[in-house]
C-alpha cells in the first residue's frame, strides 16, 4: 500500500470515528452531539455542573431532569449528575415548580421562566410541565449555541390546545401518510410498549405540542371498545409525563356499530345515554383524556344530518356527554355537499356560519386553513372572523398530501404563517387569523390549533428528512405564532443539521424559498386542485370526469378559449362576499389583486396584461419554467453545504431533490401543454417548448392512477 493510500484510509477512519455512525435521522432535532469546539464547550460547562429539582418529584420533573442530563452530557462531554439536594452548590440548573412566582410573572399554567441567579440557572413555572418546557428551551439555547450567561427568558403559549392529528388507522395504515406505517402498534398494545412512543412524546414536548388525536378522522368505531381503550390508555401513560393528552376521533355511528342501538340520532335518549356512559368509561380508563374530534356528514361519513339534525345538535350532544369531565369536542367544518351549481369554496361557510352561537361552551369548531383543501396556497378560510361566538381551531396539514408527498422539499412555516397573519378585519384592522384562534379577538377562554401529522414508522419519522422541520416549526408556531419562519428554519437547522454559520444561512435560506418554488411549478397565480385524482399525486389539469364534479380539475381552473381562473366575484359565484369589505377590496379587483391569488377569484383573459407586465399566458409559462428551474437552484444550494452535513442525511436529501426536479418537469410540461390547448399561444422566449407531447405526459402521469 502506498503512503498516500495509507493516509487516505487513516483519514477515512478518523472521520468516521469523530462523526460516529451515519445519521439515520431518528433523533430528530434532539441530537445532543458533542459540541466540537472545546473553547466554546467550556463556556457552557461552567453553568451545567449538575441538575437538581425543587418542589416535588413527579414523573414530569424526572423527565425534565433526565432530558437535561442526557442532552447536556452529550453536548458538553461531561457528567452532569442529577442531585437530590443542591444546597449551597453553584454552577448548576435548578428545576423549580413555584406557583406563586409563576402567577406573579403571569406565566399561566404552561409558561416558563429561565433566569440566572448569582449561583445557578433556575427554570421555573406553575406546573411541572411548564418546567419541562423550560428544560427543552434551555437545551435549545445550547444546541443553537446561544449564551447561557445572564440568561433570562419568559415564554407563555398563545394557544391552549396545541395538537397533532394523526390520520392513523387500526390496521397500521396512515391516510395520506408518506413516511411508512403508523407508529402505533395496536396489535401489540397494551402489553408491548415500543420505546418509540416515548421519543415521540419527547419530540412533541420539546416544541410544546400538548395533545395528540391518535386516530384518523375517518374513524373506526373500534377505538371506543373496552379492549381498545386499554390500548389507548397504555399510550396515554407514556405520553402523560410529557404533558401530552390523548384525544380520539369518533365514528358518529358508533352507538349502532358497537352499541347495538338502532339509531345514532343525537336527540335520541338512548343514544345520549350511550355516549354519556362511554365517556365515563373513557375517563375511568384515561383520567386526563382530552376529548373528541369529529368528522361528520363529510365525504360519506355518517353524522347528525342523517337524522335531520344539524352539526350543533351533534356537537352539543357530545359536549353534554363530556359533562363535568375536563375535555372538549372539536367538530370539523370540512364539509361540502355535491352541488353541480354551487361553489365548494362556500360550502362550509354556508353550513356552519348560521350555527354561530348555537354551540355549547365545550365545543370548538375546527376549520382548515383554506376553503378548499390544503392546497399549496389558499386564501384564508372565510369562516375565520365569521363565527365570533364560537371558538375556532385552525387545522393545517403537515403531511404533504398536496405538496409533493415525501419527495418534494417544502418547508411549511411560510404557508402556516401566511394564514395566521392574514387579516380577517372582523373587529377592525389587526383581527388576524392568529388572533381569532387564540381567542383574543372574540374573547374566548379556550383556543386550539391542529396539525395533521406527517409522522410514520420510517426510521427518520417523516420520510423526507426536511419534513421534520414541518413538525418542528408547526409546534413552535402553535406555541408562539409571532416567531418568524426564517428564525425557525435556522433553529431547526442548527439542532438537526449543522451549526456552521454560513451553512445555516444557506440551508435556512433555501428552506424559506421551497414553498413558493413548489407553488410556481405546480399551481402558480392562484390555480388550485389540478392534481392527480384521488391519490393527489402529480398533475392532472385535464381531469374532467370524476364521481363528483368538485373532484375534477376543470371545476377549479375553468380554462376556456377566453381565459383561465374561477370567477368568484359578484359576476361569478360571489364567494368573495363571504369576506369583510376590506378583504373584498383586496381581492375583488383583477387589476390590483396580488398575482398569487389572481385565479382564485378571477377568470382572466389569456392576453390580459398583469401587474407583472406580462400577459396571463406569458406569466403562467414564466412561473412554471422558473419554478421548475429553481429546483436546480435548490440542488446547488444543498450541494454547497455538503461538507457541513452528515453524509447519509445529505445524500438522502440530494437524491430526493433529483426526484423533485423530475416531477417539477412533469408538472411544468403537463400544465403548459394542457393550458396551451386553450390559450393557443406559443411558449414565450426564452423558454424552450417541452420536448414531449401532451399525450406523452398524460400517459406518464395517468399511469400513477392505476391500481
Ligand atoms: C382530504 C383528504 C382525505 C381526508 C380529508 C379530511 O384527501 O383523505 O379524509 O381531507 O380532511 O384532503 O377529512
Amino acid at each position: 500500500m502506498s503512503l498516500r493510500t495509507c493516509l487516505l484510509l487513516l483519514c477515512l477512519v478518523v472521520c468516521a470515528a469523530t462523526r460516529g455512525v451515519a445519521d439515520d435521522g431518528y433523533r430528530l432535532w434532539l441530537k445532543y452531539d458533542l459540541m466540537q469546539a472545546a473553547g466554546q464547550r467550556k463556556g457552557y460547562q461552567r453553568n451545567a455542573q449538575f441538575i437538581s429539582t425543587k418542589g416535588g418529584q413527579s414523573a414530569t420533573l424526572q423527565a425534565a431532569a433526565e432530558e437535561l442530563k442526557t442532552g447536556l452530557s452529550g453536548l458538553l462531554g461531561q457528567a452532569v449528575p442529577v442531585l437530590a439536594d443542591a444546597k449551597g452548590k453553584k454552577g448548576g440548573i435548578i428545576l423549580q415548580v413555584d406557583a406563586a412566582a409563576a402567577d406573579n410573572a403571569g406565566l399561566g399554567e404552561e409558561g416558563y421562566r429561565i433566569y440566572a441567579d448569582k449561583q445557578n440557572i433556575i427554570i421555573t413555572g406553575r406546573r411541572d410541565v411548564a418546567v419541562l418546557y423550560g428544560a427543552f428551551a434551555l437545551l435549545r439555547q445550547v444546541q443553537t449555541r446561544q449564551p447561557l450567561d445572564g440568561l433570562t427568558i419568559s415564554s407563555v403559549p398563545k394557544i391552549q390546545h396545541r395538537l397533532l392529528n394523526h390520520w392513523d388507522n387500526p390496521n397500521g395504515t396512515v391516510e395520506r401518510g408518506y413516511a411508512g406505517s403508523s407508529i402505533w402498534k395496536w396489535y401489540e398494545l397494551p402489553e408491548v410498549i415500543d420505546p418509540r412512543y416515548r421519543d415521540y412524546a419527547r419530540a412533541n414536548a420539546s416544541v410544546g405540542i400538548n395533545g395528540a388525536v391518535i386516530n384518523n378522522v375517518n374513524a373506526s368505531a373500534r377505538y371506543l371498545t373496552a379492549e381498545y381503550l386499554q390500548k389507548v390508555a397504555a399510550l396515554a401513560g407514556v405520553l402523560r409525563p410529557y404533558g401530552i393528552r390523548v384525544y380520539l376521533s369518533v365514528f358518529w355511528a358508533a352507538p349502532k356499530v358497537i352499541g347495538g342501538l338502532p339509531t345514532a340520532d343525537p336527540l335520541d335518549a338512548k343514544v345520549r345515554q350511550w355516549w354519556t356512559a362511554k365517556t365515563d368509561e373513557i375517563y375511568q380508563t384515561i383520567p386526563d383524556f382530552g376529548g373528541f374530534l369529529v368528522k361528520a356528514n363529510s365525504e360519506g361519513e355518517p353524522g347528525p344530518q342523517d337524522y335531520g339534525r344539524n352539526h350543533a345538535d351533534g356537537a352539543n350532544m357530545l359536549a353534554a356527554a363530556l359533562g363535568r369531565h375536563d375535555g372538549v369536542v372539536m367538530w370539523r367544518a370540512f364539509v361540502y355537499k355535491a352541488d353541480p351549481n354551487g361553489d365548494r369554496f362556500k360550502a362550509a361557510y354556508e353550513e356552519f356560519q348560521p350555527l354561530d352561537g348555537k354551540f355549547q361552551p365545550k365545543v370548538l369548531v375546527q376549520v382548515k386553513n383554506g376553503p378548499i383543501d390544503f392546497q399549496s396556497r389558499e386564501p384564508f378560510h372565510p369562516l375565520f372572523g365569521a363565527m365570533p361566538r364560537t371558538p375556532l381551531v385552525l387545522e393545517v396539514q403537515l403531511t404533504q398530501e398536496y405538496l409533493g408527498f415525501a419527495t418534494h422539499a417544502v418547508y411549511l412555516a411560510p404557508l402556516i404563517k401566511e394564514c395566521l397573519d392574514a387579516d380577517t378585519y372582523t373587529q377592525g384592522k389587526g383581527s388576524t387569523v392568529a388572533r381569532v384562534i387564540d381567542g383574543s379577538v372574540d374573547k374566548h377562554s379556550v383556543s386550539g390549533i391542529a396539525g395533521v401529522a406527517n409522522i410514520g414508522s420510517d426510521r427518520n419519522w417523516t420520510g423526507h428528512p426536511m419534513g421534520q422541520a414541518n413538525w418542528y416549526a408547526y409546534g413552535r408556531l402553535a406555541w408562539d405564532y409571532s416567531l418568524s419562519s426564517k428564525a425557525l428554519a435556522e433553529e431547526w437547522t442548527r439542532q438537526t443539521l449543522t451549526n456552521e454559520p454560513a451553512a445555516v444561512q444557506t440551508i435556512a435560506g433555501l428552506m424559506q424559498q421551497t414553498r413558493s418554488i413548489y407553488v410556481r411549478y405546480t399551481t402558480p397565480l392562484g390555480l388550485h386542485h389540478i392534481m392527480g385524482e384521488s391519490i393527489h399525486y402529480g398533475p392532472q389539469p385535464w381531469l374532467e370526469r370524476s364521481a363528483r364534479p368538485d373532484w375534477t380539475s376543470i371545476y377549479y381552473h375553468r380554462a376556456d378559449s377566453v381565459g383561465l381562473g374561477f370567477d368568484r366575484t359578484a359576476k361569478g359565484s360571489n364567494a368573495l362576499a363571504l369576506y369583510r369589505p376590506e378583504v373584498q377590496k383586496l381581492w375583488g379587483n383583477a387589476q390590483t389583486i396580488a398575482p398569487d391569488y389572481l385565479l382564485w377569484f378571477h377568470h382572466v383573459p389569456w392576453r390580459q396584461k398583469l401587474s407583472t407586465g406580462r400577459t396571463l399566458w406569458d406569466e403562467l409559462c414564466t412561473r412554471y419554467y422558473t419554478g421548475a428551474d429553481s429546483v436546480l437552484w435548490l440542488q446547488r444550494q444543498w450541494a454547497a453545504v455538503q461538507p457541513q452535513v452528515d453524509p447519509a442525511l445529505h445524500a438522502d436529501v440530494a437524491a430526493r431533490l433529483q426526484t423533485q426536479h423530475k416531477e417539477a418537469l412533469w408538472w411544468r410540461d403537463a400544465c403548459v401543454l394542457y393550458f396551451q390547448t386553450w390559450a393557443r399561444r406559443p411558449i414565450p422566449a426564452p423558454f424552450a417548448p417541452p420536448q414531449r407531447s401532451l399525450a406523452d405526459v398524460k400517459r406518464l402521469v395517468d399511469l400513477y392512477q392505476l391500481r
